[in-house]
C-alpha cells in the first residue's frame, strides 16, 4: 500500500454498484452485489442482462456477440479485515486497493494497440445517441453496453482500465485492468506497450464526455413509445435538496456524511419501524436538513420526506478533492448538469433540459456538483447514497420516504407472509383460529424494498478509463 496520498483516496472503488427499481420495463446491463457489511467488497458481485421485449426495435443491428466487463478493485487483505481498518484515517480517507479486476481477473501482462471503433449504445437501461469513442469514463457504480465493430485484422487486442485521478507507471500497474479481445481466427496475441489513456487528472476531458452522451429521443427503450416521450423541459418542481458529500470526525472516528449527518443503521430496519410504528423510536422524518449543511457534524438516522409523485431536483456537491458518485434506489434520474465550485439557483440556466440521460448512478466531480430531476411516482423507503463503498459504509447515505395514502398493492406489495421482524418491531400474535399469521396492516402503506434488499447492478463499473485497442 502506498502511503497517505490524497489522490489515492479516490481508488476505492470496490463498486460496481446499481440497484434498480427491479420492474418489467427496466432494460440494459446492470450487476447485483450483497448491500450491508462492506460485503462487496468480498466479491460477492455478478452481472445482469435485461433485454428488450422482441416486438421493441433496437436502435442498431444485432450483435453478433455479447460478453460481460466487470472492473473492480480488490484488497489483498480480506474485506472483514479492511472493514474493521476503516475506523482508522488512513484507511477511512486515504488507503488503496491492491490490484484492479477484470471479471475477477489479475491483469493480464502484456501492452498495446490502435482503436477499433466503438459506440455507447446505452446506459443503466436507457438508450443514448450514438458516439464513437475509443475511450470511456465509468464511474463507480455505472454501466454502460458498448457497440465495438470487429472489423480489424485477425488478431488479439487489450482492453485496458485504468483509474481516474491516480497515475499508474509503467513499473506499477497494479491499479490497471486488462484485458484481451480475442478474434476466433487469431493467431497473434497481443504485445507492445499499453495505449496510453487521457490524462487521468484532465476533469474537462470528463466532464465534456458526460455532456456528450445524450439521451436517444426516439429510441423505444423498454417501450414502444419513444424515451423523448418523457421528458423534464417543462416539469415543475415539487422539492429541491442540496445535498454535500463530505467527511467528519464524529467522537475521534472518521465517517462520511450527507450535510454533516453521518448516517445510523437503526436496529430496527427502516420499513418494519415505517410499516408498523409510523418510524417512532427509530427515527424522526424530515429530522435533518436536506438543503443545507448542519453546522456541527452529527450521526443520525436521515430519512426524509419525497413528494409522492412529485419532482425532486437533487443537487450532489462534492468538496473532496476526489471523485464521487451518487446513486438513488428505486428511480431512474435525467442528469442535467454538471458544474465547478458553487451551486446556485441562478445555474439552472445551464441546464439540459432537452436530452439529458436518464440513468441511477451519476458522478460528482471534485469540488464541482452534479445536479438531477427525479420523478417520485414509486412509492417506498429509498436509499440514497453514495456509491463509492467505502464512503457509503461509513455513513454518506440517507433514505427517502416517498409515502402514497393508496394501499393498492400494485404500487407497493404487501409485506410477505414470512416477514422476519426484528429491533424493537415485534411480530403481531396470530389471529384466533388462523392457520398462518398476518402481519397487521400499519397506518403507513407496504412497501417492497427493504424486506430483501437484493440490488442489482451494472456491468462495467469502476471510475477509469475503458479503451478497446488494436495492436
Ligand atoms: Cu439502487
Amino acid at each position: 500500500m502506498g502511503g497517505p496520498d490524497p489522490e489515492r483516496f479516490e481508488l476505492h472503488c470496490d463498486t460496481h454498484s446499481l440497484c434498480k427499481k427491479w420492474t418489467k420495463d427496466q432494460i440494459g446491463s446492470f450487476f447485483y452485489f450483497p448491500s450491508i457489511n462492506f460485503q462487496k467488497a468480498g466479491g460477492g458481485f455478478g452481472p445482469i442482462r435485461v433485454n428488450n421485449r422482441e416486438v421493441i426495435k433496437v436502435p442498431f443491428l444485432k450483435p453478433e456477440a455479447e460478453f460481460d466487463l466487470l472492473i473492480g478493485d480488490w484488497y489483498r487483505r480480506s474485506f472483514m479485515e479492511v472493514r474493521s481498518m476503516l475506523n482508522t484515517s488512513f484507511w477511512a480517507y486515504n488507503g488503496a486497493p491492491g490490484v484492479m479486476l477484470m471479471n475477477g481477473k489479475g491483469p493480464y501482462q502484456n501492452p498495446r494497440a490502435n482503436a477499433h471503433e466503438s459506440f455507447t449504445v446505452t446506459q443503466e437501461g436507457s438508450y443514448t445517441n450514438q458516439i464513437t469513442l475509443d475511450t470511456l469514463d465509468v464511474h463507480v457504480g455505472q454501466s454502460y453496453s458498448i457497440l465495438v465493430t470487429a472489423d480489424q485484422n485477425a488478431a488479439d487486442y487489450y482492453i485496458v482500465a485504468s483509474p481516474k485521478m491516480y497515475k499508474a507507471t509503467d513499473d506499477d500497474r497494479s491499479l490497471v485492468a486488462i484485458g484481451v479481445l480475442h478474434y476466433d481466427n487469431s493467431t497473434t496475441s497481443a504485445n507492445g506497450p499499453l495505449p496510453n489513456g487521457p490524462d487521468p487528472f484532465d476533469l474537462d476531458f470528463s466532464v465534456n464526455q458526460a455532456k456528450s452522451i445524450r439521451w436517444n429521443l426516439t429510441a423505444g427503450a423498454a417501450r414502444p413509445n419513444p424515451q423523448g416521450t418523457f421528458n423534464v423541459s417543462n416539469v415543475t418542481l415539487s422539492q429541491t435538496f442540496i445535498l454535500q458529500g463530505s467527511t467528519a470526525d464524529i467522537g475521534g472516528t472518521p465517517r462520511y456524511s450527507v450535510n454533516n449527518v453521518s448516517y445510523l443503521t437503526p436496529e430496527t430496519p427502516l420499513k418494519l419501524a415505517d410499516q408498523f410504528a409510523n418510524g417512532s423510536g427509530v427515527y424522526r422524518l424530515d429530522e435533518f436538513p436536506v438543503n443545507s449543511t448542519s453546522p456541527v457534524a452529527v450521526a443520525g438516522t436521515f430519512v426524509a420526506t419525497g413528494t409522492h409523485k412529485g419532482w425532486l431536483e437533487i443537487v450532489f456537491k462534492n468538496d473532496l478533492r476526489v471523485m464521487d458518485c451518487w446513486h438513488l434506489d428505486g428511480f431512474g434520474f435525467y442528469v442535467v448538469g454538471f458544474g465547478d465550485g458553487k451551486w446556485t439557483p441562478e445555474l439552472r440556466s445551464t441546464y439540459n433540459l432537452y436530452d439529458p440521460v436518464v440513468r441511477s448512478t451519476t458522478q460528482v466531480y471534485p469540488g464541482g456538483w452534479t445536479a438531477v430531476y427525479t420523478y417520485l411516482d414509486n412509492p417506498g423507503m429509498w436509499n440514497l447514497r453514495s456509491q463509492q463503498l467505502r464512503n457509503w459504509y461509513l455513513g454518506q447515505e440517507l433514505y427517502l420516504r416517498v409515502y402514497d395514502a393508496d394501499p393498492d398493492p400494485a404500487k407497493e406489495r404487501p409485506p410477505p407472509q414470512n416477514l422476519l421482524f426484528c429491533g424493537m418491531i415485534d411480530p403481531p400474535p396470530p389471529p384466533p383460529g388462523s392457520p398462518k399469521p398476518i402481519p397487521v396492516p400499519g397506518s403507513a402503506p407496504t412497501t417492497q424494498i427493504l424486506w430483501a434488499h437484493f440490488i442489482l447492478a451494472i456491468s462495467v463499473g469502476i471510475r477509469g478509463v475503458f479503451q478497446i485497442q488494436q495492436l
